[in-house]
């Protein structure tokens, strides 16, 4: 060996079954904070990391999409495979394949662990959840395991970083002992051979594993309830609402403590500095601009709060499992659940995360209704004209109206996916869509320091967005609605006669069937970076505009400037509306082509148009006007 390649970093992977946590074992490794979740199909991409062992020695490590099997099917699989054997571009296979396996959920992992070992890497067996193993009195006889396998294990339990020291000195022990052949060999198994592996892998389970003498009926108890088809489905719409009503109820009274903040500060600005120029691009541009964005973060927060909270449980699986039915009538593969779920965040992660299936017209189906899902850029725009628009009533004594139609929107979003799912599978692609299968796991308790890692992550998203996204674009937009500034003798208010009035102005004539004033065009152009783009432009243009600069004041400006049936057709706009370029961006990378965002782009904005004329002239007939 040369002196640059022992000074080299040993290269490792992480392989196992999907949700055996394989994440939170290269967390606890390399002091990363990739997403760890409590359902399967989690990480879709290659993560690399870096670790020290403590002689010194540096180890990359790898973290990988879960598989069951080396006999790849979906993109996701493929990452994982080619990685094991090092055919990903420009990298070599890695020195030793870590095995992270669920111990108490042995059954499948066996057979992968077979396969691994026909690759003929170096390879080290990491037991993990060892501590529920031991909670169930499961008996594992390690020493003939490791020598039945031929390979050592360590046991782990990654979310308390247990056995982690353990693993790496395996590791380093199998680098030092000197790699094998740089080949990896492996080649498609035959019927027969995959036969004679699964008969195998049942001899190893039953002669060295024991099952548990206090096995976790807890799990089987909790599904008789949650999975029950009527009960089940019932559950799960009282989880939704009780999530949004909380959204309102209590994301409102922080988020008014923040916009008090903000004019506070507005007020404060205004009445130190000279009145000019200066003034109103602090207050009119970041304070209303950039803070009525900012707002919304309480809810944001309660929001993600619920939802990985549920993640973590064990839920989210469950929850695919009941929508199954729905999701099929609807020809939308059972695997599409986790990926629409993520979209609820943002559509990025969740078309990302559609990799998980294998079929491709599935998988392109699940891609195109993905945007449909009411990610969290929307909502800033949805609460911000639910409260201008909606009066904040108690109904039947206990539902707030206010979260009621938040409730709503999310539901039109799920409909409308299933929808324009159900036609493109009807007229396009017929076919029958394909059995689906997914481990459900074991409830756990939520980890307190997972759950609020995870949101406070969110909520530094959110904050990151309102500083790069639409801190720059508010300059612009404030620019633009300011200069060129009023000609001598005008009469209308000055940004009439800016660029940004102009170009309102111009535009307006083909969005006044669905009432949208000059003002919302405005705001629309630069919503298409980003959706909450809109409301801080709204809040600027409002603020250049009338001079009323408090972001907590937003809905109330609008409520005098807009008539109900405006608003309301601006919600409906704010459900299909392709607002969101990166989104397109991304639909371009996972598609290799720009025939699908472009076809995406344009069904979205149709039906945005549509829905916004509909809403508007029914409401304008209701007497909203
Ligand atoms: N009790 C316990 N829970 C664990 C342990 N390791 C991971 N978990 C939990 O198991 C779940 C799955 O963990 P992940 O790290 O996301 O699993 P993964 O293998 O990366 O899953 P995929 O990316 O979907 O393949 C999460 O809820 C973790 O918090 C452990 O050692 N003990
Ligand atoms: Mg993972």
């Amino acid at each position: 060996m040369t002196g640059a390649s022992a000074m080299a970093p040993a290269r490792i992977a992480l392989v196992g079954n999907p949700n055996s946590g394989k994440t939170a074992l290269f967390n606890a490794l390399t002091g990363s904070r990739q997403k760890v979740a409590n359902y399967a199909g989690v990480t879709v991409e290659r993560k690399e990391g870096q670790v020290v062992s403590a002689s010194g020695r540096a180890i990359s490590v790898l973290d990988l999409p879960g598989t069951y099997s080396l006999r790849a099917r979906s993109p996701d699989e493929v990452v994982t495979r080619d990685a094991v054997l090092g055919k990903l571009a420009g990298e070599q296979a890695p020195d030793v394949l870590v095995c992270v396996a669920d111990a108490t959920n042995l059954r499948l992992v066996l057979r992968l662990i077979l396969e691994l070992k026909a690759v003929g890497r170096p390879m080290v067996l990491a037991l993990n959840m060892y501590d529920i193993a031991q909670r169930q009195g499961l008996r594992i006889d390690l020493a003939g395991l490791a020598r039945e396998i031929g390979c050592p294990i360590v046991t782990t339990v990654a979310t308390r970083k247990r056995g982690i020291d353990d693993l790496v000195g395996q590791v380093e022990r199998l680098v030092a002992a000197g790699a094998v052949g740089a080949e990896s060999a492996w080649r498609e198994p035959a019927a027969g051979e995959i036969r004679d592996a699964h008969r195998e892998a049942q001899r190893i389970l039953k002669a060295h594993v024991k099952p548990p003498e206090r096995p976790d009926t807890f799990t089987g108890k909790v599904d008789a309830v949650l999975l029950h088809p009527a009960a089940g489905l019932v559950i799960l719409l009282g989880l939704l609402f009780v999530m949004f009503q909380a959204v309102f109820s209590w994301g409102k009274v922080v988020g008014d403590l923040i916009g008090d903040g903000f004019t506070a500060a507005a007020g404060l600005i205004a009445a130190q500095l000279p009145h000019g120029l200066i003034t109103s691009f602090l207050t009119d541009g970041v304070i209303s601009g950039v803070g009525s964005v900012i707002v919304f973060l309480p809810q944001i927060l309660i929001l993600f709060f619920f939802i990985i909270l549920l993640e973590d449980f064990g839920y989210m699986a469950r929850a695919a499992f009941l929508m199954d039915r729905i999701m099929g009538g609807a020809g939308l593969h059972g695997r599409a659940f986790i990926p629409l779920l993520s979209s609820f965040a943002c559509a990025i992660p969740g078309i990302m995360a559609t990799r998980v299936i294998d079929n491709k017209r599935d998988r392109l189906t699940t891609i195109l209704v993905a945007p449909l899902m009411t990610c969290s850029a929307r909502i800033p725009v949805y609460t911000l004209i639910i409260s201008a628009f909606i009066p904040s009533r108690m109904l039947w004594g206990f539902v707030n109206q206010q979260g009621l139609v938040m409730f709503g929107l999310y539901a039109a979003g799920i409909a409308s996916a299933l929808a324009v799912s159900f036609v493109t599978r009807r007229v396009f692609w017929r076919g029958a869509v394909e059995p689906f299968l997914m481990e459900l796991p074991a409830y756990k308790i939520p980890d307190a320091e997972n759950v609020a890692r995870n949101v406070l992550l969110r909520g530094k998203i959110f904050l990151t967005r309102a500083g790069t996204i639409i801190f720059p674009l508010m300059i612009a937009v404030w620019l633009l609605s300011n200069f060129p500034g009023a000609p001598a003798g005008a009469t209308g208010p000055a940004i009439n006669y800016s660029v940004a009035g102009r170009i309102g102005h111009f535009i307006q004539p083909a969005f006044a069937p669905i009432g949208f004033n000059w003002q919302m065009i405005v705001a629309l152009i630069p919503g298409f970076a980003a959706r909450e783009v809109a409301v801080a432009a709204l809040g600027t243009v409002y603020a250049v505009g009338s001079g009323d600069t408090s972001p907590a004041l937003l809905g109330h400006t609008l409520a005098q400037h807009w008539s109900v049936a405006t608003g309301l057709a601006f919600l409906a706009w704010y459900v299909f509306a392709p607002q969101c370029a990166s989104t397109l961006g991304v639909v371009k990378r996972e598609t290799n082509s720009w025939l699908w965002p472009g076809v995406m782009f344009a069904y979205m904005l149709a039906m945005a148009y549509v829905a916004a004329l509909i809403t508007y002239q029914i409401a304008i007939a209701l007497g909203a006007g």
